[in-house]
């Protein structure tokens, strides 16, 4: 039984797990840095205590303090959310040594999918599609040229320990080759502490769609259909909707059925995501696992009527899934946008600050999870996300429509934001036709005059 929760996350993420807690009769603990004193999820958590510093390194990524904390109020689970220390194979080890159960999978499957290249290696031998490369980390620059000659370029070089788009290089030849791969694993033991890398081909322009899993401690596997993320900026993604519109029925039963294999091949359980990118020609390759709740979860929610955070709790708990893969039915289209404090007009620069009025759109089929109000005053020590607006309708183009009639209902005064950059991609007819790519943003943004948003 899990009575009481520790909530290792602050933001729209923490406000999401109280509410879901509150629907399930759980007591909450929030965390909280110094700089969070005013936050959402401070107010409404049962219980609150302060953890640290301003700096997430001296707050919420405190892994002492939080399992000190969560000692301190005797809570049975510790729910880490996104980011922080939610993919920390030694923070979900710790968690159970002390007792306290990790919402997220066990330590062996985050070890496994962290490792981008055994990621790659477990996953493959359970079948499931992966971009051509090399067999596990490069030896030496030698064997690297020689595995890259043999693909062909161009050749994309990561590093075993990134993930997310951090630590990639392309080559498009054996002299950039031998550059790249110096910088790259120089990056690489800079940035991770690991300077091992490998090398795919490097598939051009793709499109980003990722399955959403739900897996047991009783061994059973479900995939909630797909999100397309092509939406992005430097590897941040702007907007995810499900479905796919490019997925056509059967690519989506073959990559549901390639995702549920890959999560298998980890033994995972809990929530969690398999990445893909998809092709032109509608070839899809695994990319890599996400081992935590998402982002863009709302979206999977709206199309399946599933409550994530609750399965998440649920499974923690060591229940049973209380569905079949049949059992589990997609209705109507979803779209979120991520609300950002940042000028897109001035190359996406912070803009932290108090906000002056708050009002945020509602009606039907519009959902906002935000820990923001009137008054309230965005630390700039954190990411700049304040808010994510969902938009759901019977199909894409009532999805679309009510999106930006609730973007336009949207009110955020004394700090600039994404809104009006989001008007501005649901007018454009490339992103209405559904032909959006991860190349499109730069795309859209090196073609739009900054003052259309
Ligand atoms: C790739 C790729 C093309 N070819 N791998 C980006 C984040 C990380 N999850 C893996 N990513 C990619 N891996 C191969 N072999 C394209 C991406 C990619 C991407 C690359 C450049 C610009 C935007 C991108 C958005 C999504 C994925």
């Amino acid at each position: 039984m899990i009575q009481k929760i520790l909530i290792a996350n602050r933001g729209e993420i923490a406000l999401r797990i109280v509410r879901a807690c509150r629907e399930l009769g759980i007591k909450t603990l929030a965390v909280y840095s110094e700089a969070d004193v005013q936050s959402l999820h401070v107010q409404l958590a049962d219980e609150a205590i302060c953890i640290g510093g301003p700096k997430s390194e001296d707050s919420y990524m405190r892994a002492d303090r939080i399992i000190s904390a969560a000692e301190i109020a005797d809570v049975d689970a510790i729910h880490p959310g996104y980011g922080f220390l939610s993919e920390n194979a030694k923070f979900a080890e710790q968690c159970e040594s002390c007792n306290i159960k990790f919402i997220g999978p066990k330590s062996h499957s985050i070890k496994i999918m962290g490792d981008k290249s055994v990621a790659r290696e477990t996953v493959r031998k359970a079948n499931v599609p992966t971009v051509p490369g090399s067999d596990g980390p490069i030896e030496s620059e030698a064997a690297a040229v020689k595995i890259a000659r043999k693909i062909g370029y161009p050749i994309i070089i990561k590093a075993v320990a990134g993930g997310g788009g951090r630590g990639m290089r392309i080559a498009h030849n054996d002299v950039s080759f031998a550059k790249e791969y110096h910088i790259a694993r120089a990056e690489a033991e800079k940035t991770f502490g690991n300077g091992s890398v490998y090398i795919e081909k490097f598939v051009q322009n793709p499109r980003h769609i990722e399955f959403q899993i739900l897996a047991d401690s009783h061994g059973k596997v479900l995939h909630l259909g797909e999100r397309d993320c092509s939406v992005q900026r430097r590897h941040q993604k702007l907007i995810e909707e499900s479905p796919s519109p490019f997925l056509t029925s059967d690519l989506r039963k073959r990559m549901g059925k390639a995702a549920v294999r890959a999560a298998e091949a980890a033994e995972y359980e809990n929530a969690g995501t398999i990445e893909f990118i998809v092709d032109a020609k509608g070839e899809f390759y695994f990319i890599e696992m996400n081992t935590r709740i998402q982002v863009e979860h709302p979206v999977t929610e709206e199309v399946t009527g599933i409550d994530l955070i609750k399965e998440q709790i649920r499974i923690a708990a060591g229940e049973k899934l209380n569905m079949d893969q049949k059992d589990i039915e997609f209705r109507g289209h979803a779209i979120e946008c991520r609300i950002n404090a940042e000028d897109p007009a001035r190359n996406f620069i912070p803009s932290p600050g108090t906000i002056g009025l708050y009002y945020a759109p509602g009606g039907h089929g519009v959902r906002v999870d935000s820990h923001v109000y009137s008054g309230y005053t965005i630390p700039s020590y954190y990411d700049s996300m304040i808010g994510k607006l969902i938009a759901y309708g019977d199909n894409r183009k009532t999805a679309l429509e009510r999106m930006y009639r609730a973007l336009s209902e949207y009110l955020i005064r004394g700090i600039k934001t994404t809104i009006p950059l989001h008007k501005a991609i649901l007018s454009d007819p490339i992103f209405i036709a559904g032909k959006a790519t991860t190349a499109y943003l730069e795309e859209f943004l090196s073609r739009t005059p900054p003052d259309l948003f």
